[in-house]
């Protein structure tokens, strides 16, 4: 159990929209649109301060805080605890850089967290925080409790005429991990030398560098090896337009024209995420999550994906390459997953009472925890691809072919991390000329993308690609398959 403080700020800023289907295009040709946000992020753990300029209570720091104004983006930080973590957060209102007649007070709702009506944020239920004009004395502040009970994906906003201040982007990521203890009650334990066990028995696919921060729920079916968070949102740049000038713009009027995933559109989507590496590495006891949303893994390995949505309009999210299992919703397991766990089903009778698909409908203030697992496709696909099959020429022979009609007709893909200056880019005619000598190297790394299956809003202001669409490279695994096909 640990006291987790976060110091959060209200304030304004802008965001960058890309409206050109360029990967890393120059900054002018972005779109810039007025948000408003949360800054600041962990402050201290236990006795531990993490980022000591966030003491509002220390005079010394009231200049650094200040410089914060203007500065707010979207997402806001993530905050993250485990199970009987008591968490706190102290808001503070900056006030707005770009409209200093705007004195609206602030809020934080902990979307999905029990917690008293006092403490909930609504403020025509209970209060807001109003801007820190007097700027010789402390800043108003109010710090909001809430006990961690059940792990889960939630989010948290402002919650002050919610219509517009969620539009303009002041939310974030509420993730809770399962404990060390309340993984043991569920019968999941780690041994002295690090081996993981499950009611007494080996659990040889978790490795010894899991933590109780690889597991969803307090369930065994529910480890991970990676993790995304996946915050969906949208935009209506009009409306955006408006509030930075000060104009009247009728709710009832939304009409988005970007469509977001943690603050960005594609092809931003791809690379690294700017509030990454930020408050993350001080301490071991924080988490390793982030707001990365270019899914980087290796073939069998199994992922979380967090979905989050914030915005206006239901999101049917679709993943091509595998089906996923949905493990939890709104910050509760699945019963379907948990019951086989309690019946202690085998693999085979278990699939059948797995809530699985390819398409998820997420309607706005909904969570879903998507767990997938990278089924390797060799098996029954690399023979076609690099040998071919039933009279039919390889894959690899007909790419090659095409390749010499029309090259432009081959995509080149930018492999992750996606350096902006020098991406590094492949296609699948250099994948299968990788190697001669062992055809496993021809088959990887794989691409596959997921998206807003409402296509439209996959798109940037009308042009397509962009928005709700990002990808999920898969590498090749540790292992390799008998390369001998009859
Ligand atoms: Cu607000």
């Amino acid at each position: 159990m640990s006291v987790r403080h976060y110091v959060l700020l209200a304030t304004d800023g802008f965001i960058n929209l890309p409206v050109s289907k360029t990967i890393c295009p120059a900054q002018e040709t972005k779109q810039q649109i007025y948000a408003f946000g949360f800054v600041g992020g962990l402050f201290k753990v236990d006795e531990k301060i993490v980022n000591p300029i966030l003491d509002w209570t220390n005079r010394k720091n009231w200049g650094k805080l200040l410089e914060l104004k203007g500065t707010g983006t979207i997402p806001s930080p993530l905050i993250v605890g485990e199970v009987e973590d008591r968490i706190y957060i102290t808001l503070i209102n900056l006030g707005m850089k770009e409209r200093p007649d705007l004195i609206d007070d602030h809020t934080i709702h902990m979307h999905g967290a029990h917690v008293p009506s006092q403490l909930d944020g609504f403020p025509e239920t209970s209060f807001g925080v109003p801007v820190w004009t007097d700027l010789t004395a402390t800043p108003p502040a109010m710090t909001y409790f809430f006990l961690a009970e059940n792990p889960g994906t939630l989010m948290y906003h402002c919650h002050v005429e919610a219509s517009e201040h969620i539009q303009m982007g002041m939310y974030g990521a509420l993730i809770i991990y399962p404990s060390k203890k309340s993984l043991s009650l569920a019968g999941i334990r780690q041994s002295v030398n690090k081996e993981w066990f499950y009611n007494g028995k080996p659990q040889a696919h978790i490795p010894k560098t899991a933590t109780n921060k690889n597991f969803a729920y307090n369930d065994i079916q529910t480890y991970f090896d990676k993790e995304y968070v996946m915050l969906l949102s949208d935009i209506d740049s009009v409306w955006h337009e408006s509030v930075h000038k000060g104009s009247f713009f009728n709710a009832a009027n939304f009409k988005p024209d970007f469509w977001l995933i943690n603050g960005r559109a594609f092809p931003d989507t791809l690379l690294p995420h700017p509030l990454s590496n930020t408050n993350i590495e001080f301490d071991s006891n924080l988490t390793r999550i982030n707001y990365e949303s270019y899914v980087h893994i290796k073939t069998g390995q199994q992922f979380l994906l967090r979905m989050i949505n914030m915005g206006y309009q239901v999101v049917p999210w679709h993943i091509h390459g595998w089906h996923f299992t949905i493990i939890g919703k709104d910050s509760h397991i699945d019963p379907f997953i948990h019951l086989a766990t309690l019946l202690q089903l085998d693999d085979s009778s278990h699939h059948a009472l797995k809530n699985k698909g390819f398409t998820v409908s997420i309607g706005s203030g909904e969570t879903y925890d998507l767990l997938l697992t990278s089924n390797d496709k060799r098996i029954e696909y690399l023979k076609y691809m690099i040998l071919g099959q039933d009279g039919f020429p390889s894959f690899c022979s007909q790419l090659k072919k095409l390749n010499t009609i029309d090259a432009n007709s081959i995509f080149n893909i930018p492999t992750e991390p996606v350096k902006c200056g020098s991406p590094e880019l492949i296609n699948y005619l250099k994948i299968c000329q990788q190697s001669l000598t062992d055809i496993n190297d021809q088959f990887f790394p794989q691409f596959f993308p997921m998206h807003n299956h409402d296509d439209y809003k996959i798109t940037n202001k009308g042009i397509y690609p962009g928005g709700q669409l990002t990808y999920i490279q898969t590498d090749t695994p540790d292992y390799y398959v008998d390369e001998k096909f009859d």
